[in-house]
């Protein structure tokens, strides 16, 4: 856990201390145990002149084990506090020699080191905000008195990395070195050993550059936009603000008593369950296979999804070929990236050479033959299987043998598709979120005779786009389309009752959703589920409720967002939506065609009737293997839904709910509106032997 060596120069001996708890060096109670103990002998060596600190393999440490949170062991002493004290209070002068990330209680212990020396390449930050905690060993109070508050905030409140020059810039680390971290750091200690003024301790430091109260206000104003409710964006502000108000210690005793207080909440419990789960999500099954590299990818369909998708790769520095049908849909697909790409230049996100590199890897063709060596085609075409299929079999043609064939289907039967090439285990569907250069969540479809090194190319692949990439299996809707039916029949259900979409619509952004139901279908177009309920109508039940709502909206040509009205009113380039009163009307037209009695909606009700829609589809989809993991289904759904992250996920929200009390509501609704309202059978199953999605 903690190597230690002493390093001997002729001016001395330094005792150099490596964190090595390997993949990132985290600090459990076994390395606290083992560093406190190493400091100890150090200090007490009478031959030791200095103390190093530094970090095994790629970082110097990625902060607390997170898996130790609300366990006996987070408890065990020493604490990450004492450690970082004894380093602050060491008589010898120590050093943090930093290459890789310093991360959290990471950046932490290196705050209570006298001195910071870092690698060109390093990264520092706080994302415990991010965690739904905040620094929790000193790092509100000892950042500011090192690089002022307004920087300290940003980092503390934010939670991004900064790279070492800014670090630098700001006074974070004294030294960047391209070579010989760990000897420069052990000079750099026994030098100090030699000065006669006293060590720099931040603990003593006064604040930096001090800030007045605008600076707060402000920045609860921007983590209410970016961390819309959170809690512990705000209880990160006030520790730092406390640095203007409270010596240390009294600093130090407020955040230990906001860390506890949110480590111990459901907002925090949920954001680490998405931290593992994401990365439970990403881990592909198992390939004896050899994986393909793929080095350049075809797109078919240069439309909203297809130019997004050859922007995410483009930008993952890998060359693109851009097919279309005819020239006029080519240039306007080309114009859409150019037109993308400028506007991140202009808002500094890129700059002018990113862009450039960026546009020479994006070639257009009308050509199919421009396909023949590329190692993956995606296709994004019209929503219609046999366009699909004419399409695939063009490529089935064209296509090397060992070319991977995706389709961005959201929908439709990767199955049927595979069926109509040669090559059906080496077909897939990739199901990308618009807009595809944003939207980190990846569906990877896999279809019953998809090959699993298909599969983990594709995952490689994906994590090289920096998207997450999660299995799912064939189904109508696979995992995220399939649970959003039940979910807006509900919304749509409601209206019928007597809610407005006003009202169904701001309940769920209360809850944390960043859109409402009835709004995301006026923003995606009220068109494509219309065409998947036209598709699914011959075969939809007569006896089952359905609502004409949206249909009826439809046929008025209010197709949302782009037609300029929907469930709302939009004006031109505008998309706020403004309520319409003739909705209402339609609305309380179409229930009194339905024989719906209208009556009073409450917001439980209307978080109830949609969440555990969710819920218990998400069981359905788990009894039938279409998703792995509980979790997964809670990535799918925070990553590509708008699902708040402080509720961990529908399906964590339903064990934090209590799945006995979810089932109780459910059969409440299965006794008072129906078939539809059927309890899933894993519900069941979990509640008659006392366990949660979290225990499959
Ligand atoms: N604790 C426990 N496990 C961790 C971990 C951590 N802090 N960080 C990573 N892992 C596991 C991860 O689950 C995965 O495991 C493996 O390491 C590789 O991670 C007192 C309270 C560092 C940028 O928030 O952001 O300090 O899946 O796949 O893509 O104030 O991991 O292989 O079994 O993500 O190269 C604050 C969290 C903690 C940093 C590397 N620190 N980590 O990314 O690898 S709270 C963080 C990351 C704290 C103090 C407070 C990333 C990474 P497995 P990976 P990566």
């Amino acid at each position: 856990m903690i190597a230690s060596q002493t390093a001997t120069f002729p001016q001395g001996a330094v005792a150099v201390l490596t964190i090595d708890n390997p993949p990132v060096n985290g600090i459990g109670s076994g390395v606290r145990v083992a560093l406190g103990k190493a400091l100890e002998e150090a200090i007490a060596n009478p031959m030791i002149k200095g103390i190093v600190l530094t970090g095994s393999g790629s970082f110097f440490s990625c902060g607390a084990d997170i898996r130790e949170f609300n366990t006996p062991k987070s408890r065990q002493e020493p604490s990450l506090r004492a450690i970082i004290e004894q380093l602050e209070n060491s008589p010898k002068p120590t050093v943090a020699a930093i290459h890789g990330a310093a991360l959290g209680g990471g950046l932490e212990l290196a705050l209570g080191c006298h001195y910071r020396i870092a690698q060109a390449k390093s990264s520092f930050g706080l994302p415990e905000v991010k965690l739904g905690i905040l620094p929790g060993a000193g790092g509100t109070q000892r950042l500011p008195r090192l690089i002022g508050i307004g920087p300290a905030l940003e980092m503390v409140a934010g939670g991004d990395s900064i790279d070492a020059s800014q670090a630098q810039s700001l006074g974070l680390i004294e030294r960047l070195v391209q070579t010989d971290l760990v000897s420069q750091a052990c000079e750099l200690a026994l030098e100090a050993s030699i000065r006669t003024e006293g060590l720099p301790r931040l603990s003593r430091a006064p604040i930096g550059a001090t800030a007045d109260s605008k600076v707060f206000d402000e920045a609860r104003k921007l983590a209410g936009r970016r961390y819309r409710g959170c809690i512990a964006p705000l209880e990160c502000i006030a520790c730092v603000e406390k640095t203007l108000t409270f010596d240390l210690d009294e600093g130090l005793a407020f955040e230990r008593e906001r860390f506890q207080f949110l480590v111990n909440g459901d907002q925090s419990k949920a954001q680490r369950h998405l931290f593992f789960a994401e990365r439970a999500a990403m881990k592909p099954p198992k390939v004896e296979a050899e994986l393909t590299p793929i080095r350049k990818v075809g797109i078919v369909g240069a439309g909203t999804m297809g130019t997004g998708i050859a922007m995410s790769i483009a930008n993952a520095g890998i060359s693109v070929v851009m097919i279309e049908r005819d020239q006029a849909g080519l240039d306007h697909g080309w114009e859409v990236i150019k037109g993308n790409y400028a506007s991140s230049l202009s808002r500094g996100k890129l700059s002018d050479s990113d862009v450039k590199a960026r546009l020479a890897l994006i070639s257009r063709s009308l050509d199919y033959a421009a396909l023949a060596d590329v190692d993956l085609v995606i296709e994004a075409a019209f929503e219609d299987m046999g366009v699909k299929k004419e399409i695939f079999s063009r490529l089935d043609a064209v296509c090397k043998p060992d070319t991977i064939l995706a389709s961005n289907t959201s929908r439709l039967d990767i199955n049927d598709l595979a069926a109509s090439t040669s090559r059906p285990s080496k077909v897939i569907g990739t199901h990308f979120f618009s807009p595809a250069n944003v939207m980190r969540l990846l569906e990877v479809v896999q279809g019953t005779r998809t090959a699993t090194d298909v599969i983990g190319s594709l995952f490689a692949f994906a994590r090289k786009l920096g998207k997450i990439p999660v299995l799912v299996g064939v189904c109508d809707g696979f995992v995220g389309n399939r649970m959003v039916s039940p979910y807006t029949r509900e919304a749509h259900f409601l209206l019928e009752e007597g809610a407005t979409p006003e009202q169904v619509d701001s309940a769920l952004r209360r809850f944390g959703m960043a859109m409402g139901p009835l709004q995301m279908g006026d923003m995606a177009g009220l068109d494509i589920s219309w065409a998947a309920r036209k598709r699914m109508a011959p075969t939809r039940p007569a006896h089952i409720r359905y609502s004409k709502v949206a249909d009826t909206i439809c046929e008025l040509g209010r197709l949302g967002q782009k037609t300029g009205a929907g469930f709302y009113r939009y004006e031109s380039g505008s998309r706020t939506p403004i309520s319409d009163p003739a909705i209402d009307v339609l609305i309380a037209e179409c229930a009194r065609e339905a024989g719906v009695e209208r009556r009073e909606i409450t917001d439980v009700e209307i978080i109830q009737r949609t969440m555990y829609a969710l819920v218990n589809e998400g069981a359905r989809i788990l009894q039938e293997g279409i998703a792995q993991r509980a979790s997964d289904i809670d990535v799918i759904y925070v990553a590509g839904y708008g699902f708040p992250a402080f509720r961990g996920g529908p399906m964590f929200y339903a064990d934090t709910v209590g799945l006995a009390e979810v089932l109780a509501t459910i059969e409440r609704f299965h006794d008072r509106h129906g078939e539809l309202w059927a309890p899933a059978p894993l519900l069941k199953e979990l509640v008659e032997n006392g366990r949660s999605f979290a225990d499959l």
